[in-house]
């Protein structure tokens, strides 16, 4: 295979776009549009300085060390293959804590990027849990020892509402028009929800401050796709195999969607010539995205992980299991969404078994099945709870529930242990310290943490001993006993 080998073009180094979270998305997504609108538009002014506020260093000073370039393989299949090299990044910073223990190396560096007149938009994809916000009711957790952190010293912040309060009390004070802030995590109304952490957050230091940001700052919504699994050793050889030497690559598939609510006081790149989906309202396609693509990956990653499989693709090729996501998508997930005229949701889901079904990635379930506390509100719960005020039964969501309450032990069903990692991953050990030995209670329990489950699901008896009976049957009978059971159901 000769893949098309596309070479970054040179910036004037001027910086119009500060991004938090130098993750493996970033770089095959956002930092991609920009390089591709860089090329075709010949407008060099729109780099970017990405900074990582917590994990890595290593890829900061990696990607300094390589002159901010870094490549991106795109792959259709294992024949069809884009090599992009990509240049918009211009600079990179780390503001977390380093091997030594001391917070904020570029801290300023990166505060005054942010309060510069020059910046006019700042990206994010720091994680669902990187907003610090309750996942059931979107309320900033001033309690979390981070925040309270940030709110006893505003002007050396660790977090992203942090981070973004500072830099924008510095245009108040200096009479520069804010930035606009574009979250690019999956969260339900993502804007919004920045807006919700950043506006609470800048209410402990100074309403009118709080005020203005409520006001004055645009925050708009976007709906991301692109699936970007975090790179194997595995990948690093097949690149070196085709002469790409690069420790800051990334590996991901040929499809790329961006939609976004197109409200940039500021300005912005002309993002719809290279695809982007410039909305009005992003919502119905944000939500239809968490829904089937993002609740059908934690399906498959609770399941799977518990049955010792690895991989999105070794999974969706087991017929029981992609019979189990088909249905989930069209009978539980399609009917809770109110999609515009003409969007046909059975296609959207036999593509995206498709995608899941590349073979040239190698995306693990233990990825996808990270932070399941902050997931799963948006991608099962709000919808099941509207099916069940409806009176509709969620069976694949309630086998779902129960694999999720069983993979935070620790260990899967053939007795391999694993790292359980979320933040609320302290919380889940001591439940399961506590119950362990009664399996009934274990799951009320689980079903009662009111920042997870919506209460008036935990209150529904239907789906509360849907979830029992799956549990039961999982470490009675393994996934095959449940696989049965919700056929039946
Ligand atoms: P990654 O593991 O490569 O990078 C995670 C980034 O989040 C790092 O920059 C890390 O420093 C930062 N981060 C983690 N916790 C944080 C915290 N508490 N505060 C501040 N920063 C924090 O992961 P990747 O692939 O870049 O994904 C990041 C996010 O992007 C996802 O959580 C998701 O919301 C979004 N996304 C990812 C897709 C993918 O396929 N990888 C596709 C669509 C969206
Ligand atoms: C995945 C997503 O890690 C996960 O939880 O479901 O990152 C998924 O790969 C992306 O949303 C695809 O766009």
């Amino acid at each position: 295979m000769t893949p098309q080998h596309i070479e970054a073009k040179p910036g004037s180094g001027r910086i119009g776009i500060v991004h938090l979270g130098l993750g493996a998305f970033h770089r095959a997504h956002q930092a991609v549009y920009l390089e591709r609108y860089r090329q075709r538009s010949g407008d060099v002014d729109w780099g970017v300085c990405s900074a990582n506020l917590r994990s890595s260093i290593g890829l900061v000073d990696g990607l300094a060390a390589a002159g901010y370039r870094y490549h991106v393989a795109e792959y259709a299949d294992s024949q069809h293959l884009a090599l992009r090299e990509i240049g918009v990044i211009e600079e990179a910073l780390f503001t977390g804590r380093d091997s030594a223990g001391n917070w904020g190396r570029d801290r300023e560096a990166l505060l005054a990027r942010m309060a510069s007149a020059d910046t006019r938009i700042v990206t994010l994809t720091v994680t669902e849990k990187g907003y610090f916000l309750n996942p059931a009711s979107g309320d900033l957790k001033s309690d979390d020892p981070m925040i309270a952190g940030d709110i006893a010293s505003p002007r050396q912040p660790r977090t992203a509402p942090g981070l973004l309060v500072e830099a924008l009390a510095r245009r108040h004070e200096a009479s520069i028009a804010p930035f606009t802030v574009l979250s690019c995590d999956n969260m339900p109304d993502n804007g919004k929800r920045t807006r919700q952490a950043v506006v609470q957050l800048a209410e402990h230091r100074d309403p009118a401050l709080a005020r203005w940001i409520a006001n004055d700052v645009a925050f708009p919504c976007s709906m991301v796709d692109r699936i970007v699994p975090a790179m194997t050793d595995a990948d690093f050889e097949r690149l070196a195999a085709l002469g790409v030497n690069d420790a800051n690559a990334v590996v991901c598939e040929a499809f790329s969607q961006w939609v976004v609510e197109d409200c940039f006081p500021m300005g912005r790149p002309s993002w719809e010539a290279e695809g982007v989906e410039m909305v009005a309202d992003v919502a119905p396609f944000e939500t239809m995205k968490l829904r089937m693509l993002n609740g059908s990956h934690s399906l498959l990653a609770y399941l799977g992980a518990l049955a010792g499989i690895e991989t999105v693709f070794d999974g969706v090729n087991q017929p029981d299991l992609r019979a189990l996501l088909r249905r989930y998508m069209l009978e539980e997930a399609a009917p809770t969404l109110d999609m515009p005229d003409g969007v046909d949701l059975t296609g959207y889901a036999d593509s995206l078994l498709e995608r899941f079904g590349n073979d040239s990635l190698r995306h693990r379930l233990q990825q996808i099945a990270m932070d399941g506390s902050q997931k799963l509100p948006q991608r099962w719960l709000t919808g099941t709870l509207a099916r069940a005020n409806a009176g509709q039964a969620s069976p694949c969501v309630a086998l779902g529930m129960a694999a999720w309450i069983r993979y935070t032990v620790g260990e899967d069903l053939l007795g391999s242990g694993y790292a359980v990692d979320d933040p609320m991953a302290k919380r889940f050990a001591e439940l399961h310290c506590k119950h362990g030995l009664d399996a009934a209670a274990l799951v009320t329990a689980f079903l009662a943490m009111d920042d997870i489950v919506p209460s008036g699901l935990a209150a529904d008896s239907a789906f509360t001993k849907a979830v029992h009976t799956f549990y039961q049957t999982l470490i009675q009978d393994g996934l095959a006993g449940a696989l049965a059971v919700l056929e039946r159901s």
